[in-house]
């Protein structure tokens, strides 16, 4: 397959169109926040404002550390106009138009990083406590080592793959290339070049089912599941959705976006949806060759500091069967895959709300059912034994 190279990989993500999760996940804020106070103080100098140029404090407002405060005045049209009035900007760019709301989101700051420095302090020898804390940190844990054996993760990768050419040979067959966009019940496209497979093997929803290879990655060797439950808060997290996401040569990157939104717009909760994502290769971190592993923003599942940051990227590239867990509010992106292989990565989505689901991503119900798929032809030698008998 041909490759394309459309991305640079360090520039901010492109404000366009093309997928992610499909529905309403959120897809925003593509600027690069990092230097917002920089970047504040230069349009200080440039913009031209109703009521006079608006001035950045001089120490006399309110202002808490490493924020900004900027003192404006109500513009002629205004019925006070003249009046002075502030705005505040948290360190990442955040704007609060009253000190009431800017007080409030320095008490959640304060109090998450003292339940994760709690954590943390807790944590001590223990693995589990040390991962549960990164992800509390971090909205994003990746495990030390594969906890799967390779032969179980090549029959898995194995397993997407033949679903995958069973989906393209039905489309072929039924002429609905023209639907592929659009997408069907078992496989979705997610931006060029990449899918969302729902093999049978995998169902969703319950992985008690899964089949073949698949059943290895969910069994009580699963080194990710302690920490799941520990993350989540519950002995039982509930199954979402299951499925594999195929990359193919040449994908583009994806938007950056969260795959869902905070269920509590007050205050920063607790994770309600964990994704666990397992490479079913090896993955080339960014560079020339790389296989476009995803792209994680760390600490953007707290309320309030979702823009993207480039500082605050990372791409984890463990070895195929390391699973990597991340908070369902945390904002990310798929690189392209610069490759010459596919790249497949199975994907687990747990929630501790009994019942909960998310029906933005995972309704299968909107999408037009596939149908039956089409059988692989018989090979001419397979062709010549049939006729041997
Ligand atoms: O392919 C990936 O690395 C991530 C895929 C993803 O985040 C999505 O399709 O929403």
């Amino acid at each position: 397959m041909s490759k394309r190279r459309s991305e640079d990989e360090n520039a901010a993500p492109a404000k366009r169109g093309g997928a992610g999760y499909i529905g309403r996940r959120k897809e925003h804020r593509f600027e690069d926040v990092g230097d917002a106070k920089a970047r504040l103080l230069d349009s200080l100098s440039t913009k031209a404002h109703v009521g006079g140029a608006p001035t950045v404090d001089d120490g006399r407002v309110w202002c808490p550390d490493g924020w900004t405060v900027m003192t404006l005045r109500r513009g002629k049209n205004d019925r006070s106009a003249g009046q002075a009035y502030h705005q505040w900007y948290a360190p990442d760019g955040a704007k609060f138009r009253s000190r009431r709301a800017a007080e409030r989101r320095v008490a959640a700051d304060r109090e998450r990083d003292r339940l994760i420095a709690a954590a943390a302090e807790g944590a001590g020898d223990d693995p589990v406590a040390a991962h549960a804390a990164a992800f509390e940190r971090d909205g994003l844990a990746v495990m030390d080592a594969p906890y799967v054996r390779e032969e179980t993760v090549e029959a898995a990768r194995d397993a997407a793959f033949e679903f995958y050419e069973a989906v393209l040979r039905t489309v072929q067959a039924r002429g609905l290339h023209h639907e592929l966009q659009a997408g069907f019940d078992v496989c979705r496209e997610r931006g060029r070049g990449r899918f969302d497979l729902n093999p049978p093997c995998l169902p969703q929803r319950d992985e008690a089912k899964f089949e073949g290879p698949f059943a290895d990655f969910v069994d009580g060797a699963a080194d990710w599941k302690p920490v799941l439950r520990k993350i989540l808060g519950t002995d039982k997290p509930e199954l979402i959705a299951a499925g594999v996401f195929l990359s193919m040569p040449g994908a583009e990157a994806q938007n950056y976006h969260t795959d869902g939104v905070h269920l509590n717009l007050r205050n920063h909760a607790p994770p309600h949806a964990v994704n666990v994502f397992v490479p079913l290769v090896d993955l080339i971190p960014p560079g020339s060759a790389s296989n476009g592993p995803t792209e994680f923003c760390k600490g953007t599942h707290v309320l309030g500091r979702d823009a993207w940051v480039k500082e605050r990227c990372v791409n984890p590239a463990p070895r195929m069967g390391t699973a990597i867990l991340f908070d369902y509010r945390l904002g990310h992106r798929g690189m392209g895959n610069k490759s010459d292989e596919p790249r497949p990565t199975l994907y687990l989505t747990y929630t501790n709300k009994p019942g909960w689901t998310d029906k933005d991503n995972f309704s299968r119900a909107r999408f037009k059912k596939l149908g039956e798929l089409v059988g692989a032809k018989p090979s001419r030698a397979e062709r010549a034994a049939a006729r041997r008998g």
